[in-house]
């Protein structure tokens, strides 16, 4: 932790769930720390010491890093000793398909700090990458710089460092990960990797193990499929035992008590912007080759309309129970929108895509409760709205719960007799 380092200034590009923990916990380091982002609200949220995500212990950490002087957010990128790139990587339609990785705001980032770097700086890559993108990313530094050198052309005595370092945290303990977790350090070559194992050891309690940036890049793809394909798993499972007429519930508490057996939990899909991304670079890249990883990304994708043909299920029964009610006049109450527990974040959420095919479907009244959320995001159709879990369980006929929130988990068994648990809290 001591061991002296020659960053005085580090520069963290994209100030998201990732960027911005990694510079607070910099910053509570008393390294200077200058974030950069291309939206000046949360710019400005961050400079007033507050935080535009949620994430457990964050706003404390960001607040006193401000207040200290060790962190300043701007829209355009400093001069500093090492620069982090933690953008987004979503996909987008392409020669392989419609997943195909999107490098546009890796290339935007590395064109934007290309006129500050300098001899001598560290650029490392930390958004989860196809492989070769950090080689992509030292090309287009090396095409805005031909004054300096790069290791793609010059090897150890290049004038810049660079690797790949991907982030493995878990939204929602991500400032405790950050600290503890191991960390793939995958330098261009062995003078960039030890250039960034030094950076991350002014944090890192983990081990920061060495290896090549494609492999780094590839080992974080995997460590997400490897998830994909567990969960895919027991969402078969959770399919199947419907079928069969058994507690998937039960039966995994089961099967795990077996030494060698650990299956995952079933659930409405799966959501975020890792796991239901990362599998189809690897596919994308190695179609052919990818058989199981490509099946467990489409098995845990269409997850969510199998809970929807469960729901109408559940209207046809309320329904035939209460002849004297008309179908416009069942309200359906959501629990969670969210794509995991406990946190705000929406993206690639399936609980969000089941409430809105739902309400679209439905031409009754979808309710939703949604602790972590303010205000629902537009575009959604007009029947849904947010409401108090109070309200969500005095109103809804069909009760669907589908984030394991903590409120949620705290409740007693409701009194609707039509519940859809997709998370297994009422077992
Ligand atoms: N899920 C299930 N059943 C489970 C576990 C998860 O249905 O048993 C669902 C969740 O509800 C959610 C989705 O999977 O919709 C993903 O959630 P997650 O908690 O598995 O993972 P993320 O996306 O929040 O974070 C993952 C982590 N990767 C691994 O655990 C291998 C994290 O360490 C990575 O840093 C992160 O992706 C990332 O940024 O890539």
């Amino acid at each position: 932790m001591n061991t002296p380092h020659p960053y005085k200034t580090i520069s963290i590009i994209g100030l998201g769930y990732i960027g911005l923990p990694t510079a607070a916990v910099f910053a509570s380091r008393k390294i200077q720390v200058i974030g950069v982002d291309v939206n000046q609200q949360a710019v400005d949220t961050i400079n007033q010491g507050r935080i535009h995500i949620v994430e457990p212990d964050l706003d404390m950490v960001v607040q006193a890093a401000v207040t200290e002087g060790y962190l300043r957010a701007t829209t355009t990128p400093e001069p500093a000793e090492a620069f982090l790139i933690a953008v987004p990587t979503p996909f987008k339609d392409g020669p392989s398909g419609p997943h195909h990785p999107d490098l546009d705001y890796i290339e935007s980032a590395a064109k934007s700090i290309a006129p500050v770097i300098k001899k001598g700086d560290l650029v490392i890559l930390e958004s989860t990458s196809p492989v070769g993108a950090t080689e992509q990313m030292a090309a287009w530094l090396a095409e805005a710089r031909p004054d300096l050198t790069f290791p793609q052309t010059h090897g150890e005595d290049s004038d810049i460092r660079v690797a790949h370092c991907p982030e493995r945290v878990l939204p929602g303990h991500v400032l405790r990960e950050l600290v503890q977790n191991d960390r793939v350090i995958g330098g261009m070559t062995p003078k960039c990797s030890d250039a960034a194992v030094r950076l991350y050891k002014t944090f890192v309690l983990g081990q920061c193990v060495i290896t090549n940036a494609r492999t780094a890049e590839m080992c974080k793809l995997t460590e997400n499929s490897f998830r994909d394909v567990n969960i895919a798993f027991a969402n078969e499972l959770s399919m199947i035992c419907d079928k069969l007429n058994i507690n998937v519930w039960e039966l995994i508490k089961l099967a795990n008590r077996h030494p060698r057996v650990n299956i995952l939990q079933p659930g409405p899909g799966v959501g975020g912007h890792c796991i239901a991304v990362d599998p189809w670079f690897i596919v994308s890249a190695a179609p052919e080759e990818s058989k199981i990883i490509s099946t467990a990304r489409i098995v845990n994708t269409k997850k969510p309309d199998w809970v929807i043909a469960k729901i109408f299920e559940g209207v046809d029964s309320f329904l035939n129970e209460n002849p004297l009610i008309n179908n416009d006049e069942v309200i359906i109450g959501c629990l969670g929108l969210t794509f995991k527990p406990d946190i705000d974040d929406l993206r690639q959420s399936p609980a969000l895509e089941i409430t809105e095919k739902v309400a679209k479907k439905h031409r009754g009244k979808v309710l939703t409760a949604e602790p972590n959320i303010i205000k629902l995001p537009s575009n959604l159709p007009l029947n849904i709205s947010l409401n108090t879990i109070k309200e969500l369980l005095q109103r809804a006929h069909i009760l669907v719960l589908l984030v394991d929130h903590k409120e949620f988990k705290k409740m007693e068994l409701p009194k609707q007799k039509i519940i859809i648990d997709t998370r297994g809290i009422w077992k």
